[in-house]
């Protein structure tokens, strides 16, 4: 069935129909629609991110280089597409919803190269080519990471489009919280303490929330809050959605780590149960673990029960987290 909301954003913001006389939910299904969007919005976040990070040639170049090299040309883009769909649902227009969906995918680079040096999980491989430490030694990594946290704030601070000063801090505090000590570092922090030693489900879910589950739950709240004003009903509905897609998410990852090759994940698959760290899968076993991320997504989906069709860009994303393969 053609989704002709999102086709007429589609046409109308991204300027993918130079015939206004061209229909193309005539010959578009929905998946099709979906996978239109997402590629054009993540060559939109490549081209975002590029025009907003120092150049390579800017001094100090090679902090500057090594920053390009851990945020550019890589990564699915999953945290962005998540702000544009639920700026969208909100009514937020792309351009507003850039430099907040930027930000988040500066926090989450920021995270995976922290994430792969020798003191933390220690891999030498991250988006198929070799993690920031291993291409420009441990210091600039860690001055990497230092430096694109304090760019994804300054991404909204100097955000223009952002009018309202308000709503603009509600933003730097979702932010803030969703990678702090209370967020992502902090599940970080109860992983590296658990290695080796079995959690319980609770305690890998409470672990999850915080590590992978609260930058995505950010994401989706900084699209909603690029609209200018957007509607109680559908904040609560993104958060809800957010908080399941979130962990669903990382299930995924889990069953992935488990099944899925090095070459396609474009990082070392196996490692966790190589690394003897409790997962969805050393826990339940696979086949559970699949069953719970369906669970999760049917959870996600009921969060959106109430509304029509301009739900389905986050519809069809949490399809997208949940049967990715990579
Ligand atoms: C960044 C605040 C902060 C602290 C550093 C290192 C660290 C503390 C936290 C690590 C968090 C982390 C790496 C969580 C794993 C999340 C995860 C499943 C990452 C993979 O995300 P994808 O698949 O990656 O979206 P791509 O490459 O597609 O962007």
């Amino acid at each position: 069935m053609p989704n002709k909301t999102i086709t007429a954003n589609l046409m109308t913001e991204l300027n993918l129909n130079q015939n206004p006389n061209q229909n193309l939910d005539q010959h578009l299904d929905q998946k099709e629609t979906f996978n239109i969007w997402a590629a054009s919005l993540q060559v939109r976040m490549e081209d975002v991110l590029n025009t907003h990070m120092p150049t390579a040639e800017t001094i100090p170049t090679r902090l500057h280089e090594a920053m390009r090299y851990s945020t550019l040309g890589g990564g699915k883009r999953v945290r962005a597409l998540l702000a544009y769909a639920a700026g969208e649902f909100c009514g937020a227009k792309l351009a507003t919803i850039d430099l907040p969906a930027a930000s988040v995918e500066l926090i989450h680079a920021f995270s995976l190269v922290h994430d792969d040096m020798p003191c933390m999980d220690d891999d030498d491989l991250r988006r198929g080519k070799p993690s920031t430490h291993k291409k420009y030694g441990d210091a600039v990594a860690l001055l990497v990471g230092d430096a694109l946290q304090s760019l994804a704030f300054q991404f909204i601070s100097q955000d223009k489009l952002l009018k309202n000063a308000t709503q603009k801090l509600q933003m730097l505090h979702i932010l803030a919280l969703a990678s702090g000590s209370r967020g992502m570092a902090g599940g970080q922090a109860i992983d590296l303490d658990s290695i080796g030693i079995p959690l319980t489900r609770e305690e890998l879910e409470h672990m999850h929330i915080h590590k992978t589950g609260a930058l995505i739950r950010a994401a989706a709240l900084l699209g909603a809050y690029s609209a200018e004003s957007p509607a109680e009903d559908k904040l609560k509905a993104i958060d809800h959605f957010a908080k399941s897609i979130g962990l669903a998410f990382q299930v995924v990852d889990d069953i992935l780590d488990a099944e899925a090759d090095t070459q396609t994940l474009g990082k070392t698959a196996g490692k966790d149960a190589r690394n003897n760290k409790s997962t969805y899968v050393t826990i339940l076993g696979l086949s559970a673990a699949k069953q719970l991320a369906a669970e999760l997504h049917a959870n996600a989906m009921a969060a959106l029960s109430y509304y029509g069709r301009e739900a389905d860009l986050l519809r069809q994303l949490a399809n997208f987290i949940t049967q990715r393969s990579f």
